[in-house]
C-alpha cells in the first residue's frame, strides 16, 4: 500500500534512518564513556503529510492492520501500546520539550530486523523526530533528534537506554564507523573502508530475541551508578584506566567491581582501537573485539550462549576477532574476518548453530552507511 492509498493524499516527503551495529564500546553510553557504531544498509523510511486536525496516524508496511490514530492531545506514557509506541514516545518527547507538532499521516517501511539489537527502534525514532522537525520548522539538530528519541525510549516506553542508538541513526556517515564521546557529544567520523583493506565485518543476528524494557538492562545501569557512587565519581568515565585497580580495591561488592571492571577496560579498548584504525592498522583491532566480547560475556554478564557460540566458532575458524553488539541478551554479534575468509566462517558459524540445535542465525556484511536524512524527491 502506498501513502496516497493508505490516507488519500501525496506524502509532502520521505525521510530514512538506518539501524546500526556498534564496533566497541558496550554498556559505556550510560557511563559517559565513548562508543564506535556504524550505520547498516537497513533502514525504516517514512513518507509523512501533514493533517490540520492535530491527529497523528501511523501505519507500518511490516505490521497488519489498519494505521494506529494518535491522538496527542491526550498522550501520556501507557496511552498507546504495540508497536506504534515509539512514534507516540517521539510524539510525547516533542511536547514535552516544548516543541509544538501538529498532526500528520505517517507510512512507515522498514528491513531493519526487530528485536535483533541492531537497533530498529532508534531507526523509527530517529526517522519520526526528523521528519516532523522538517515539516513543523522545528530545527532540530541531530543531537536534538537523538535525545528526543532516547527521551521517548526512557520516559515513554520504559526503557532505560543510554544515547548509543539515537546517536548513530542520527550522526553516522557513509565508510565511517563514529567516534562518540556521550558525556560531551563530541564526535569524530573514522575512515572504515574493510574493502580497501580486503577485510569484512559480518554481522550474526542469532534470532534470540531481547527487550530493554525488562529489568536486566536497567540493573546493569544502576550497578554502574551504584560504582560510581562508591568511588565518588559522576560516572564511571572519570574511573581513568591507570587507576582501574586502585578503585577495584575500594568497592567491596564483588558484581558491582566486575561491573566497574567491564566498563572502564571497555572504555579503554574504545581508545585503543581509535588509535589502531587512525594508524591504519585495522586487522590489529581484532584482539579487542575478542577481549571485549569476553569482558560482557564474564564481567558484564549481558552474552548469552548463542552469542557465545558465535564467538566462538568465529575464532575456531580464525576469524580476527569477533563480539556481540549491542545491549546484550540475544541479538547480534559482529566478526571480523578476511574476506577471503567470509563464507567459510559463516558456514563455521551456521554449522556451529544446528550441531547446537539453535534455529539457524542470518548473516550480512555490515557495510557502513549513510545517517537519517530526507531522501530527494523522485
Ligand atoms: C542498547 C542501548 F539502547 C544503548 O543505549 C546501549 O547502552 C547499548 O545497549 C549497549 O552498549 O542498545
Amino acid at each position: 500500500m502506498t501513502h496516497e492509498q493508505l490516507y488519500g493524499v501525496a506524502p509532502e516527503g520521505t525521510w530514512t534512518a538506518p539501524g546500526r551495529v556498534n564496533l566497541i564500546g558496550e554498556h559505556t553510553d550510560y557511563n559517559d564513556g565513548f562508543v564506535m557504531p556504524l550505520a547498516l544498509p537497513h533502514s525504516t523510511t517514512a513518507t509523512v503529510s501533514r493533517r490540520a486536525d492535530g491527529l497523528v496516524r501511523v501505519h507500518s508496511r511490516e505490521i497488519a492492520g489498519p494505521p494506529v490514530d494518535i491522538d496527542t492531545a491526550t498522550l501520556a506514557p501507557g496511552s498507546v501500546g504495540g508497536w506504534a509506541v515509539y512514534p507516540a514516545g517521539v510524539l510525547w518527547a516533542l511536547r514535552e520539550a516544548g516543541h509544538e507538532v501538529g498532526g500528520a499521516d505517517i507510512h512507515y517501511t522498514s528491513d531493519v530486523p526487530v528485536g535483533a539489537g541492531l537497533s530498529s527502534s532508534a531507526a523509527l525514532e530517529v526517522v519520526t523526530a526528523l521528519a516532523l522537525s522538517d515539516l513543523y520548522d522545528l530545527g532540530l539538530s541531530r543531537e536534538e533528534i537523538s535525545r528526543i528519541g532516547q527521551r521517548a525510549e526512557n520516559g515513554y516506553v520504559g526503557a532505560p537506554t543510554g544515547i548509543l542508538d539515537q546517536m548513530a541513526s542520527a550522526c553516522c556517515t557513509e565508510g565511517h564507523a563514529l567516534h562518540l564521546d556521550t558525556r560531551d557529544m563530541a564526535q569524530r567520523q573514522i575512515p572504515f573502508d574493510l574493502a580497501a583493506e580486503g577485510l569484512r565485518l559480518l554481522v550474526v543476528d542469532t534470532q534470540v530475541k531481547h527487550a530493554h524494557a525488562d529489568g536486566a538492562y536497567g540493573k546493569r545501569r544502576a550497578s554502574c551508578e551504584a560504582g560510581a557512587a562508591a568511588l565518588g565519581v559522576p560516572a564511571l568515565r572519570d574511573v581513568p584506566f591507570g587507576e582501574l585497580e586502585a578503585a577495584l580495591a575500594r568497592l567491596s561488592d564483588e558484581e558491582i567491581r566486575r561491573r566497574v571492571k567491564h566498563v572502564v577496560t571497555e572504555n579503554h579498548r574504545v581508545e585503543r582501537v581509535t588509535a589502531l584504525l587512525d594508524a591504519g592498522r585495522v586487522r590489529e583491532i581484532g584482539p579487542l573485539l575478542f577481549e571485549g566480547h569476553a569482558s560482557l560475556r564474564d564481567d558484564f554478564e549481558v552474552s548469552c550462549p548463542e552469542l557465545d557460540l558465535v564467538v566462538e566458532a568465529s575464532a575456531a575458524a580464525g576469524a580476527l576477532g569477533a563480539r556481540m553488539t549491542g545491549g546484550g541478551f540475544g541479538g547480534s554479534a559482529v566478526v571480523l574476518v578476511e574476506e577471503d575468509a567470509a563464507e567459510v566462517t559463516g558456514k563455521a558459524v551456521s554449522d556451529a548453530f544446528a550441531a547446537a540445535g539453535h534455529t539457524a542465525p542470518r548473516i550480512f556484511t555490515a557495510i557502513p552507511s549513510p545517517g537519517a536524512r530526507r531522501l530527494p524527491v523522485r
